[in-house]
């Protein structure tokens, strides 16, 4: 059935507000703990990441920033910064979330803000202020915390000790920000540590938020949660606490997967989406919430990957949308379970592709983004220019 021309107007709007972040790692030749599989168009640098970025804004018309990675993006701090936010505007984009790195030095073995030692804590401590000032002179709102830290034997260290260490660092860090600068606190049960993660829920990275203030908020990568746990209830107490910052979206079959969005469980991510979007009717306002892509491939084409991932979750917002948010309050008032619950199922299974095409002539996009971008030659392009520097990248993992 076509949409009623009230939902065409519904969808419109829903589709005017809805932006996610793109990952500049996404971009990058990067592997599993086993290797790589090269691609000869990948970037090679951060200007490159940032120009494959541009082009999935340039089709999709909804990924107009870009997330970085401190340690891989700026290797010379500040001073990278003027440069890449030129880049970024030639490229029709914004630097976005800035993610510090507090795992990968020699330094953090037994951890960064949760280390026994006082000096790799005060080492991690001034990377994250660094990253601060970064995110400062980016013009980039969030800062966004990942941590590693956790050990991989019971008895191996103090898990209350960690959770002040963590608590005093991530306070400072607070203080540091000023004017709309916020703070994302992300939590993952397990990987790489393996018998306890500092941050390993929702649950401890709110209650780190609550000690830091109003500008800390929690980051849900939908990958970091155990197997059957119930994420949008997760994302449902968030939104009624203030609590909700950010996602990183991604999608799994077992653990940390990282696969497309919606490959393997559209549903939830519709589930996730209807939460918010039933929230925002009932408030009248869209809650502030920052949505952000966390995968990075290297079997499909990263660029072409990233416009499947970034209309898939247009079109699983859409749907969200679409619920008749009327008819569920009341169906819910009247415990009419079963017509509640098609409520849903009937935005869910809504196919909103024609009006997403609707919406993209009417931005001057094209109709269908993968197929533009195949045809622009960008691919052939990069390949030409970018082959010899990938072809010697080490892909080896041990
Ligand atoms: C983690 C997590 C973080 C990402 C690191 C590299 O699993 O998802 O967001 O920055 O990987
Ligand atoms: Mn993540
Ligand atoms: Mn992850």
């Amino acid at each position: 059935m076509p949409l009623t021309s009230a939902q065409t107007e519904a969808a419109f709007q829903a589709l005017n507000t809805f932006a996610i972040e793109l990952p500049s790692w996404g971009f990058a030749n990067t592997g599993t703990r086993f290797g790589k599989f090269i691609q000869t168009s990948a970037a090679t640098s951060t200007s490159e990441k940032i120009a494959d970025a541009g082009q999935v804004h340039k089709f999709t018309g909804c990924c107009p920033t870009v997330a970085t990675h401190v340690l891989w993006d700026f290797p010379n701090g500040v001073a990278d910064i003027a440069g890449l936010r030129q880049v970024a505007a030639d490229c029709g984009v914004r630097l976005g979330a800035i993610n510090p790195n507090v795992f990968q030095d020699q330094c953090y073995k037994h951890g960064s803000l949760g280390n026994p030692d006082p000096e790799v804590r005060k080492t991690a401590l001034s990377h994250i202020l660094d990253s601060v000032e970064i995110q400062r002179a980016s013009g980039s709102r969030d800062l966004s915390l990942w941590f590693a830290d956790g050990t991989n034997f019971p008895g191996s260290s103090s898990i209350r000790a960690r959770k002040e260490w963590f608590t005093e660092g991530l306070k400072t860090v607070h203080a540091a920000l000023t004017g709309d600068q916020r703070m994302l606190v992300e939590y993952k049960p397990f990987e790489p540590a393996f018998y306890h993660t500092d941050i390993a829920d929702w649950g401890m990275s709110y209650v780190l938020c609550k000690h830091c203030g109003p500008r800390a908020k929690v980051l849900v990568d939908t990958g970091h949660h155990y197997q059957a746990q119930n994420i949008e209830q997760i994302v449902a107490w968030l939104l009624s606490e203030d609590m909700l910052g950010g996602f990183h979206f991604n999608d799994r079959r077992y653990a940390d997967d990282d696969l497309t969005l919606g490959s393997i469980d559209p549903y939830q991510v519709f589930r996730i989406f209807h939460e918010i979007c039933y929230f925002t009717w009932e408030r009248g306002a869209a809650p502030d919430i920052a949505y952000m892509v966390d995968q990075s491939h290297n079997l499909k084409n990263k660029i072409e990957e990233t416009i499947q991932t970034a209309l898939t979750a247009q079109e699983l917002y859409l749907k969200a949308a679409l619920v008749d948010h009327e008819k569920l309050a009341a169906c819910q008032k009247k415990a009419d379970i079963l017509d509640a619950e098609e409520c849903l199922r009937e935005a869910f299974f809504t196919d909103v592709r024609p009006v997403m095409r609707e919406w993209r002539e009417s931005k001057g996009l094209p109709a269908n983004p993968l197929a533009a971008f195949r045809e622009s030659g960008y691919l052939a392009k990069a390949e030409t220019e970018r082959g010899a520097k990938n072809m010697g990248a080490v892909s080896s993992y041990a």
